[in-house]
């Protein structure tokens, strides 16, 4: 995602953070977040060129083979190095801190907690499980209404722009406000289950890699081939998609931080 998408995956989070997690999270965040998570969620994307940080690029996403349609760890994260290597990663830095506060760490926890919170949200961006052969969509230029773009900046920030300037009078809180009701009052029954994994894990992603490129192939790349003009049609129905993945972004960086910073066995 963009600034956009970050900022409302880690807002939406913010909101189901249990006690010790907003305890937690208080203490790793950097002075500079002013006590607010989604403040730094975008911080990954700001550092990823720089020399220094140029490792870290291929941690945002999780190509997988052209046409395939699927995904599967071995095979698309090779030695760990992609998205969901990245969350189980960050997740066992962060696991090591809440577990003997005695010894010293030897991570930054401040830096895994702002890479596990931006990449819990880019896993769900569909075009991040998207195809090895055109990069994610990022070689699949396209018109967005009358803009040259690419399919993965679409996905990426076009349709959350579009929507902020046709229904939420270009304010991103009010478009933020609205998932939360969503999540409140439409995919109330929905929430237990985007926030639990199988098998007593603390983190899950590869599931949720497997929804992304399983939408990437049912609604990112269909009727969006190279040289299409994308307009109402695919905005109203792939808007939909856009904002469940937010939501279920938000609900899972929630979960997942809760689990790690539990003092629960
Ligand atoms: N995994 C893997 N190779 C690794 C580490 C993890 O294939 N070196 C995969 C196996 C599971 C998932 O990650 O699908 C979770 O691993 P774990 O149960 O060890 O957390
Ligand atoms: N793991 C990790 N970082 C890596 C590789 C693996 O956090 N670079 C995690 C994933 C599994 C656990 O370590 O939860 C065990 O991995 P392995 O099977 O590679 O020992
Ligand atoms: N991206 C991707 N798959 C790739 C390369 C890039 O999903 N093989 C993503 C990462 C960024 C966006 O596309 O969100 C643009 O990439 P970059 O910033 O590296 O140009
Ligand atoms: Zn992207
Ligand atoms: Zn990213």
């Amino acid at each position: 995602w963009g600034d956009d998408g970050h900022y409302a995956v880690c807002k939406i989070a913010q909101g189901y953070f249990e006690e010790e997690t907003v305890v937690a999270v208080k203490k790793f965040l950097p002075a500079s977040a002013d006590g607010e998570l989604a403040a730094v969620c975008s911080w990954p994307d700001e550092i990823k060129r720089l020399p220094q940080w140029r490792w870290t690029a291929a941690l945002h996403f999780a190509d997988t083979p052209d046409y395939k349609c699927n995904y599967d760890y071995s095979r698309d994260c090779a030695e760990d190095w992609c998205v969901t290597g990245a969350i189980f990663n960050y997740t066992n830095q962060l696991m090591s801190a809440s577990e003997d506060s005695l010894s010293i760490v030897p991570y930054n926890l401040t830096e895994a907690l702002m890479f596990l919170s931006h990449f819990m949200g880019d896993i769900h961006q569909p075009l991040h499980e998207g195809f090895l052969g055109d990069l994610g969509g990022n070689r699949v230029k396209v018109s967005w209404y009358n803009q040259e773009t690419n399919l993965h900046r679409v996905w990426d920030d076009m349709i959350i722009e579009s929507a902020l300037e046709k229904y939420y009078n270009s304010s991103l809180s009010i478009m933020i406000h609205a998932l939360e009701d969503k999540l409140k009052y439409g995919w109330s029954n929905d929430v237990r289950s985007w926030g639990s994994c199988q098998r007593n894990e603390t983190a899950c992603p590869n599931p949720y890699a497997s929804e992304s490129i399983d939408l990437a192939c049912k609604y990112a790349y269909k009727d969006a081939t190279a040289g299409t003009t994308l307009g109402d049609d695919y905005f109203l129905s792939r808007l939909l998609i856009v904002e469940k993945r937010i939501a279920q972004g938000g609900i899972r960086l929630a979960a997942t931080l809760n689990r790690i910073f539990s003092s629960k066995p």
